[in-house]
């Protein structure tokens, strides 16, 4: 379903390097070159793999009005991905004039810097394989449906855009600095499973939401998790569940917000923040509110 936890690279080539294992990735990086940047070979899909992109999507698009956020449902609109898999050469022409960014594909997770790299340098990578018709409500992995329809349409909004720019510049700073599995758990809550306060009520932007069929309405309108107002040292103090709907999700106020917040040198929060014990996933510090769907 989505990135997971940090891989670190001596974790990732030890899954590579043992695929028969169950813990193995399911990419093929035979072919990736030093960036782990494969060729799509958009020919090569099958049109039953075409029919369940199909499925998938009019699946999640019917979820979406007054759940994902206005700038989410105008991006994916302006994708023109309803029909099949999308090629990322077309996306590309879109994608460019929009914000400038490029979508590369990989063969599927890659190694933290490679990942970083290419979002310091506005490159984002999209796996190109799409799940079984077995995995349709459920993938461990990111796929190609989680990568292009939960992670392209917001990088069509200048703001965002310029957000995930600035995350890969963060990370790469965070390798240095031993930040990572903070600096993951800002992704996490946010690109991943972040909800944001419109104008119109409690919207959805993150893209593991995004992608799934159950979690869009469970984030919502379920009692059961917690709903925080963001505040980024908090998130990076926040452990996250990896296997299961999250139980607190953090709302943010704007993108302007996201980007805002983030902006400022992380160097200070980690040296604190590394010394502390890090909060379960399911933790209302005092003082804090529990947003009401
Ligand atoms: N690789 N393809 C891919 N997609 C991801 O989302 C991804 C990754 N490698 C590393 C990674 N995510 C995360 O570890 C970071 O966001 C922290
Ligand atoms: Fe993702």
């Amino acid at each position: 379903m989505n990135s997971a936890a940090t891989v670190s690279t001596d974790d990732f080539f030890a899954k590579v390097a043992t695929k028969s294992d169950s813990g193995a990735l399911r990419g093929d990086y035979s072919k990736a070159d030093s960036r782990y940047v494969v060729q799509q070979d958009w020919a090569a899909y099958t049109e039953e793999e075409h029919a369940l992109w199909r499925k998938l999507y009019q699946r999640q698009l019917k979820l979406l009005p007054g759940r994902a956020c206005e700038e989410f449902i105008e991006g994916l609109a302006s994708l023109d991905a309803a029909d099949g898999i999308p090629d990322f050469a077309k996306a590309n022409i879109a994608l460019g004039k929009a914000t400038g960014w490029e979508l590369v594909a990989v063969p599927g997770l890659i190694p933290e810097q490679a990942f970083f790299e290419h979002l310091a340098n506005c490159r984002f990578p999209v796996s190109v394989w799409l799940r079984t018709p077995e995995e349709f409500d459920y993938i461990v992995e990111p796929d190609v449906f989680h990568d292009f329809f939960g992670h392209v349409p917001l990088l069509l909004n200048p703001i965002f855009a310029k957000h995930m720019q600035d995350y890969g510049k963060g990370g790469l700073k965070a390798m240095k600095l031993g930040g990572l599995d903070m600096l993951a758990r800002l992704y996490w809550y946010t690109v991943e499973f972040g909800l944001i306060q419109s104008k119109d009520g409690l919207r959805i932007f993150g893209a593991g939401i995004l992608s799934s069929g159950g979690e869009v309405e469970y984030c919502l309108t379920s009692d059961k998790p917690l709903r925080v107002a963001f505040n980024v040292e908090r998130v990076l103090q926040t452990l996250y569940k990896i296997d299961s709907y999250q139980e607190t999700y953090f709302v943010i106020n704007s993108f302007q917000q996201l980007f805002d917040d983030t902006a400022p040198d992380f160097t200070p929060y980690y040296e604190r923040i590394g010394k502390l014990e890090p909060l379960a996933a399911n933790t209302l510090l005092p003082g804090e509110s529990n947003i009401a769907p």
